[in-house]
């Protein structure tokens, strides 16, 4: 493989979709040396057939808002990978959802799901629509309008959608009661659903605990802990409030958390009571983290990221490429040790080159996030067997899959000198699998 060759046909073939070109460049040079040791991948061709996306399915959206007036919004499928699994993977509304967005996180998904030591396939999906400022009634419509579309393209053994940005909870609800009235079938369609009909205990936390276990892990192998740590966390949602809890269990110190208006710098640590108080705001005023600033008397950026606070470990969870090459200086002249990605991508490949060049320990999203999806494949699992798990023995399964995703970044990514690169270990490790999959099952 030549991977400058396979990049320009790409972006050729699909052009103006940057994000989804950046994950990819970002896989292949990682595993190019890997890849170039096994002739068979080549010719299976499985570069090209792995980095394009199985099927797309795109469809407009009408629903009523609460005026009466007739909306429109565009939205997709994409159903990345079925090599290891039936495909899986979030929905995300917000407005910049459009199809290369969408498609880098389907790609990323495809090699983050093979991590997770579960039989999950790779897919994403979401709309262009905005939650923030709608009602309850809106958002229901929309889901129920949105399902109509979907269902006849996913099912339990098909494809699993879950939630991601803009998707939570009250969105998942709304989309597994429109499937279930069309179907007339109670089955495990889509993850993240209520304790009440057959979500799992643990998965809201999933994600944000994952993140923090993985960058316990990293620093366990340096005969280090969190313990103590002052941690910048970006985004006030699921994950970045998960990861503000897991952060106060291991003892150590959130001192940020942001949202799309700038970020709240408290010295004084977001502690637990703080943290109800965001959860509050956040999922059921729908509010803005600003009003942190002004209920607890401390600063608020307006138009900033929280890495410009001197702390040892950083999280960013909110988005794609929200920490850029002059964040990650700053972040490091200021002494950060560690970054494990909460969010899909938010580092640039700029800030990526300069995090290790300083040799710090980065995890990459699809590494360190993958808590998430891990615990949708629980749920997916106590679906099938129709019962349900306690809270202990899912969390400690998660643990354990955080550390076999750690593991495996040891196995695929240690360096000469010893320390690790974790986004070779994670992209060869996710790759070898779905590779040798699609090898055994075919040209198909
Ligand atoms: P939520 O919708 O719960 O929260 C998203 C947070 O990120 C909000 O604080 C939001 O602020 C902020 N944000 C979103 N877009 C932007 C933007 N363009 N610029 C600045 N801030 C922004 O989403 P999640 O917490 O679920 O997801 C956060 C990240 O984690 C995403 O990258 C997602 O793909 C990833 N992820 C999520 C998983 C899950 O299980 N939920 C699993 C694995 C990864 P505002 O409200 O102002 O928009
Ligand atoms: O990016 C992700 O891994 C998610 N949004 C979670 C996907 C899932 O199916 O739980």
């Amino acid at each position: 493989m030549n991977v400058q060759e396979v990049l320009a046909k790409l972006k050729l073939r699909f052009p103006h979709e940057p994000e989804y070109h950046q994950a990819v460049e970002e896989v292949l040079l990682s595993i190019e040396d890997e890849y170039n040791k096994h002739p068979e991948f080549e010719k299976y061709n499985l570069i090209e057939r792995l980095c394009i996306p199985d099927r797309i399915f795109t469809f407009r959206i009408n629903w009523i808002d609460d005026k009466g007036v007739v909306q429109t919004n565009m939205a997709y499928r994409i159903q990345h990978s079925m090599a290891i699994g039936p495909y899986k993977g979030g929905l995300r509304f917000h407005p910049s959802v459009y199809p290369g967005l969408l498609k880098f996180l389907a790609f990323e998904q495809t090699f983050k799901n093979a991590l997770t030591t579960l039989p999950m396939g790779g897919a994403k999906g979401g709309s262009d629509f905005d939650p923030k400022g709608k009602s309850d009634a809106e958002v229901m419509r929309f889901c129920q309008a949105f399902m109509l579309e979907l269902w006849k393209q996913i099912g339990p053994d098909t494809d699993v959608p879950a939630g991601d940005i803009g998707v939570g909870g009250r969105e998942v609800g709304f989309l597994f009661g429109m499937y279930k009235k069309l179907t007339r079938t109670h089955v495990g369609v889509l993850t993240g659903k209520g304790n009440e009909f057959g979500g799992s205990l643990i998965r809201p936390e999933a994600t944000g605990y994952g993140t923090v276990y993985f960058a316990e892990e990293m620093l366990k192998l340096k005969g280090d802990s969190m313990k103590g740590k002052t941690v910048a966390i970006s985004g006030s949602g699921n994950v970045a409030q998960y990861a503000v809890e897991k952060c106060l269990h291991l003892g150590a110190k959130p001192v940020t958390l942001s949202d799309s208006s700038g970020y709240i710098y408290d010295p004084a640590g977001i502690d637990a009571e703080k943290l109800k108080y965001v959860m509050w705001l956040k999922e059921e005023k729908r509010g803005r983290i600003s009003e942190y600033a002004e209920k607890y008397g401390c600063k608020f950026v307006a138009g900033a990221r929280p890495w410009e606070v001197k702390v040892d470990v950083a999280l960013p969870c909110a988005t794609q490429n929200e920490l850029d090459e002059t964040n990650a200086k700053t972040l490091i002249a200021n002494g950060c040790i560690c970054i494990a990605e909460g969010a899909n991508m938010p580092s640039t490949p700029e800030a990526i080159e300069v995090i290790q060049a300083a040799n710090i320990l980065y995890a990459p999203g699809k590494a360190s996030n993958a808590g998430g999806v891990a615990t949708s494949g629980l749920e997916m699992s106590q679906n099938s067997l129709k019962l349900s798990w306690t809270r202990e023995e899912v969390d400690a399964r998660l643990l354990k899959i955080m550390q076999d995703i750690h593991a495996t970044c040891v196995q695929y990514g240690k360096k000469a000198d010893g320390s690790i690169d974790y986004v070779k270990g994670a992209n060869v490790g996710g790759f070898m699998k779905v590779a040798k999959a699609m090898i055994a099952q075919g040209i198909i």
